[in-house]
Parts: structure tokens; C-alpha cells; sequence
């Protein structure tokens, strides 16, 4: 299934992968699979708010170019603690760079598989540049850019299985702030296991 949506000028793309079709590689129809080498994987991560789960990896496994084998490996994933709404946390490039693609991939069998995501983007130039917004702050008043509303949540049928999205033509910019939140709220079950995030140069 891909749908493709315009906002905010942006094309976001996604694809999933139903439980029925996942695999290791993490191998899309029309997202290219997760990168070993790419600009995200010397970024430095940083938890800006929210708190990571018990059983969920450090930030760092955002970036590592390893991905879960199997459909429900929380310590392969990074995911805000149950019952929590989500949080948020940025990634530094040390300089600006010419960002093509930001591409997210997750993957679970039930309703922490989808995406539901803001992504901002900063230079840091602006006077009141606040570099750690926290939730009720607006990162959008504060020299940050809104990029893109992600969200791959289906409008019916399973939430499971593997999805990626991807960003194009994103821009110059030295920080990305991903302002991550649940896919639902029946249950405290609803924070995503994002696998990777790779940021892709122009
Ligand atoms: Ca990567
Ligand atoms: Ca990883």
C-alpha cells in the first residue's frame, strides 16, 4: 500500500509492509530500505522531552543501521514509555547540510507500528532560537521550521506490520527536531517502535 500526500509543499511518501509481508531487510515497494551510512548516522541525538521506555533501546539505535529481525523486539527499537503521549528529541549535524530525504521506518504487529510524527528543522541562526523546546512550546516560535506532518496510520484494516516514510527536499539545515506522538489512545500501547531514521544528503 503507498499513499502520497502533499503538505506543506513537501511529498511525504509511505509505504507498508502488512504482517503478512515483513521481512528483515525491511525491503519497500517505493521507500528504499534502511542505510548503513547515511548523514544521521554521526548526528548526535538528543532527548528534548518525554521519557524513553524501560525496554526501549537508547537514541542511538536510531542511527546504528540495525534493525529488529522479528516483529516485536522492543531493545532494536526506540519508543516513548507506555502510557505516555510521546515526547521529543533533535538531531545535530554539527554544521548545516543539504538534506534530500528523511526517511523513518518502524516496525511491530499491532498498533506500534504506525507513524505519527512533526518534523521541524532549524539552522540556528534565529535570535530566539530555543534549541530545546519542550512539549507546549511551539518550536515553530522559537527558529524552528515546520517541515512535514508524518502520519502512515492506516484508515482501516491492521496496524501492524512495517511502515517507512519519507521526506523529500527538506533543505538546508544544521538541526531536525522529531516531535514524536501515539498512534491511539484505547490502550497505553500506542508508542511507536521506530526502528531507524536515516537522513539522506543531496
Ligand atoms: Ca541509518
Ligand atoms: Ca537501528
Amino acid at each position: 500500500m503507498v499513499k502520497t500526500i502533499l503538505i506543506l509543499f513537501l511529498i511525504v511518501a509511505f509505504d507498508h509492509n502488512p504482517n503478512s509481508a515483513t521481512n528483515r531487510e525491511f525491503k519497500f515497494k517505493n521507500v528504499p530500505s534502511p542505510s548503513k551510512d547515511d548523514a544521521a548516522t554521526q548526528a548526535k541525538l538528543t532527548l528534548i522531552d518525554g521519557d524513553l521506555d524501560g525496554g526501549s533501546a537508547e537514541l542511538a539505535a536510531l542511527t546504528d543501521g540495525r534493525l529488529p529481525r522479528d516483529e516485536d523486539e522492543p531493545g532494536s527499537n526506540v519508543y516513548f514509555r507506555a502510557g505516555s503521549s510521546g515526547g521529543r528529541f533533535r538531531m545535530d549535524f554539527g554544521s548545516p547540510i543539504d538534506i534530500a530525504q528523511v526517511n523513518s521506518y518502524s516496525w511491530h504487529p499491532n498498533s506500534r507500528g504506525p507513524q505519527l510524527y512533526k518534523l521541524y528543522a532549524a539552522d540556528g541562526s534565529a535570535p530566539k532560537f530555543n534549541l530545546d523546546p519542550k512539549r507546549g512550546v511551539d518550536p515553530a516560535s522559537c527558529g524552528w521550521k515546520l517541515v512535514a506532518l508524518v502520519s502512515t496510520l492506516p484508515n482501516d484494516g491492521e496496524m501492524g506490520g512495517q511502515y517507512a516514510a519519507s521526506v523529500t527536499e527538506v533543505g538546508k539545515y544544521r538541526y531536525l527536531l522529531f516531535d514524536i506522538y501515539v498512534t491511539e489512545l484505547y490502550d497505553n500501547w500506542g508508542n511507536t517502535f521506530y526502528s531507524e531514521i536515516d537522513v539522506i544528503r543531496k
